[in-house]
């Protein structure tokens, strides 16, 4: 990047500017910053995702089975997968991802490895198949199925035996990415515990993640340490601030690392990261993972849901909402009325972008200081900025004040750190005419970065 900067402001507000480099924050610019691959920016613009944990769980009100549960609990008797995936699509998830088999060793469908499985259950007379009818499911309702394959297997006898097991798992993994169709995400969890021979397994996760890569090289693998998408460090549905999409890979190693630095690194990733590998907030509807009767009146509301996605998506990140799936094998009617009031809430929050006929009334640039300034053209009420940058080209700001005026009394709306994807903010309603964004730092050249403004919720006479 050369001395000379720029602003420009389309008609809307779209913003393309460079910084000079006295801007920086760091200069990492011997190489290109990572960006997202093809498979890593769907992932990301999907935006928001279901998590379904269901097993023999839901049947022992546990949330995490010992491997002794008898087969012949599990019957969900009123199964319905394409319900599941309809209240995913109400809600405007793109993507689902179902627990195909966790801790407790059951898996959900007629696999070789084990008769640890449906095959045993009386569920459709030991010929059912919940992978096949949730995969299924997903591609009729046109979303995207994912499956999350617990490492940690508390029935299987080879568990402990480390060659053995790694061996077993590769033919698991192998089974759900090769009879089923696309698969875009395999989720990872790094839960490791102690064999029924006593010796710790050691997982192969190169092995695991290589087979991954070829059988499914569309899919996105999601872990502690990626290789993809990585967790985002908690389990509350608050993506880090800053969250960089950039990590650097010598820190989190493994699934399910532990020690310094690894919690800050999964929650805030590294501007001088040198692999693109943004953050999965994943969390549940409900107390547990799984589904429990007496936590049917401690499901999060339309409001919390709305938190979550501030927190989540932004932050630039993704969000995975955990919906478990009840007994008869439905989602609960209080959870698919909390899902449509979240998405009726969010279209009716962002169904008009104030800043789409915006017109730029001033830039300037100064030392280490990029400013953009918005004409509504009117005085507007408004609440919430949606900051977002151009990550196909990588992710850059890492400092910025958003101002907003009727005249000439500038009041700060909102400051922040990084953007990214998506950068929420939500301020106290104000009425503005102009906006100004100013960045105030940057790992490197930001690229286009768009301002969209909305109205506050709730009527609103404009
Ligand atoms: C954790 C598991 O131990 C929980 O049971 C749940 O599956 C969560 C998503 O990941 O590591």
């Amino acid at each position: 990047m050369n001395r000379r900067s720029f602003l420009q402001v389309s008609s809307s507000a779209l913003v393309a500017c460079s910084l000079p480099r006295r801007a920086q924050t760091r200069s990492t610019s011997l190489r290109p910053r990572p960006s997202p691959s093809p498979p890593q920016l769907a992932w990301q613009r999907d935006e928001f995702a279901l998590f379904l944990h269901f097993g023999v769980n839901t049947f022992t009100d546990r949330e995490w089975g010992d491997g002794r549960e008898d087969p012949s609990i599990f019957s969900p008797l009123a199964l319905d997968a394409r319900q599941w995936a309809r209240a995913a699509r109400n809600a405007g998830a793109r993507s689902l991802i179902l627990t195909a088999k966790h801790h407790d060793g059951f898996c959900l469908w007629p696999t070789r490895t084990t008769t640890h499985s449906v095959s045993a259950s009386p569920w459709r007379s030991g010929q059912g198949d919940v992978v096949r009818e949730f995969v299924d499911a997903c591609h009729a309702e046109g979303l995207k199925a994912g499956l999350y394959l617990s490492p940690w297997d508390r029935n299987n006898p080879a568990y402990g035996d480390s060659p053995k097991y790694n061996d077993l798992y590769c033919n698991q993994l192998t089974e759900l990415l090769t009879r089923y169709g696309p698969i875009t995400e395999v989720w990872f969890d790094g839960a490791n515990g102690e064999g029924p021979n006593g010796k710790r397994q050691v997982y192969d996760w190169p092995r695991f993640f290589r087979l991954v890569r070829q059988l499914q090289p569309n899919a996105v693998m999601f872990s502690d340490a990626g290789p993809d998408v990585r967790w985002c460090g908690n389990e509350k549905g608050v993506a880090g601030d800053p969250n960089w999409s950039t990590v650097n890979p010598d820190i989190v190693t493994f699934p399910g690392a532990d020690g310094p630095g690894i919690s800050d690194a999964l929650q805030h990733g590294d501007p001088a990261g040198t692999v693109w590998r943004p953050a999965e907030v994943d969390v549940s509807i409900r107390p547990g993972w799984f589904y429990h009767p007496a936590e049917d009146d401690r499901v999060r509301t339309v409001d919390n849901l709305e938190s979550l996605y501030f927190s989540s998506v932004g932050r630039n990140g993704k969000l995975l909402l955990n919906v478990p799936p009840t007994r008869e094998g439905l989602l609960h009617s209080t959870d698919v009325e909390r899902l449509a009031g979240f998405r009726a809430r969010l279209t009716s929050l962002f169904q008009r972008d104030l800043a789409r006929d915006a017109r730029r009334s001033s830039s300037a640039i100064a030392a280490g200081k990029a400013e953009v300034e918005l004409d509504l053209g009117r005085g507007v009420p408004v609440a919430v900025a949606r900051l977002e940058e151009d990550i196909t080209r990588g992710q850059s700001v890492a400092r910025y004040t958003l101002y907003g005026a009727v005249d000439r009394d500038w009041r700060v709306l909102s400051q922040g750190s990084t953007i990214g994807y998506t950068k929420l903010d939500r301020f106290e309603p104000v009425t503005v005419r102009r906006v100004r964004l100013t960045i105030e730092g940057a790992a490197e050249m930001p690229h286009d970065i768009t301002v969209k403004l909305y109205r506050p919720f709730g009527p609103v006479a404009i």
